[in-house]
C-alpha cells in the first residue's frame, strides 16, 4: 500500500506539472495571437485610412475650377455615377482635355497645365491620337501644338507623366522625328493628315499646348 500510494503520489504530481504547462502555453498562446491582431489591426488602418481619406479629398483639378460639365455613365454595376471636366474642357475616355488658345514655349506650357492641376497631354493610344488631332483642326486656326513628349538626350524620348515611351504608339509625322539640332520636344503638326502628324522641335518656340487631367467620377 505504502509503495502503491508511493509510485501513485510521483504519478499525479506529473499530470498536474503538465496542467500547469499546458495553461503557461495557452496564456503564452493568448497573449501572443492578441498582440498579433492589434499589430495586424493597427497596420490594416495605416494603410487603408490614408486611402479613404484621399478619396473624399478634391483632387488638383477640382481645386482649380468651379463650374464642371457632367456626363451621366452607368458602368458595369448598378450604380449611376457622373463623368466631369471643367467647363470648356473635352472629355474622351476618362480624360479632359484643355486645347490653348495661346502660345508658349514648352517649359511654361507644361508649367501652366500643372498651374491648373494637369499636365501636358500623354498620348497613349491611337484613339487618343486621332480624337485629338479631330479637336486640334477645330477653329480658331492652329498649327502646332505641344504635346507631354520631350527628350533631355537626342532620341531619349520621355513623357512628362513618366509613361513608358512606346514606340508602337507613336505618330511621327514621315521623316520625323529628324533630330533636327535643339529639337527636343514634340508638336501635333495640325496640317498633317492624322494620325502620324507629330514633329521634334525646339522647346524655345511657342506653341499652342494640350493639357490633359483624368476626369472627375462622383
Ligand atoms: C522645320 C521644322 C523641323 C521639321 C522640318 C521639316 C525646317 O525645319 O519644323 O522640326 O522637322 O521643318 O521639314
Ligand atoms: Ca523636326
Amino acid at each position: 500500500m505504502m509503495n502503491g500510494q508511493g509510485r501513485v503520489s510521483p504519478g499525479s504530481a506529473a499530470p498536474a506539472e503538465e496542467r500547469g504547462c499546458t495553461w503557461l502555453n495557452i496564456w503564452v498562446f493568448l497573449i501572443f495571437a492578441l498582440a498579433t491582431k492589434a499589430a495586424f489591426v493597427t497596420l490594416c488602418l495605416w494603410l487603408v485610412l490614408p486611402l479613404c481619406h484621399s478619396s473624399d479629398q478634391p483632387s488638383a483639378l477640382q481645386q482649380q475650377f468651379s463650374e464642371w460639365e457632367c456626363d451621366s455613365a452607368v458602368p458595369q454595376g448598378t450604380d449611376r455615377s457622373w463623368t466631369c471636366c471643367p467647363k470648356g474642357w473635352r472629355r474622351f475616355q476618362g480624360s479632359c482635355y484643355f486645347l490653348s488658345l495661346d502660345k508658349m514655349n514648352f517649359a511654361e506650357s507644361a508649367q501652366n497645365c500643372s498651374g491648373m492641376g494637369s499636365q501636358l497631354v500623354v498620348i497613349s493610344s491611337k484613339a487618343e491620337q486621332e480624337f485629338l488631332s479631330e479637336q486640334t483642326k477645330q477653329p480658331p486656326k492652329r498649327v502646332n501644338v505641344y504635346i507631354g513628349l520631350f527628350a533631355k538626350k537626342v532620341g531619349q524620348w520621355q513623357w512628362v507623366d513618366k509613361t513608358p515611351y512606346n514606340v508602337t504608339a507613336a505618330f511621327w509625322r514621315e521623316g520625323e522625328p529628324n533630330y533636327f539640332p535643339g529639337e527636343n520636344c514634340t508638336v501635333i503638326h495640325v496640317p498633317t493628315e492624322p494620325p502620324n502628324n507629330w514633329n521634334d522641335i525646339g522647346s524655345d518656340l511657342e506653341n499652342h499646348r494640350i493639357c490633359e487631367a483624368a476626369a472627375v467620377i462622383v
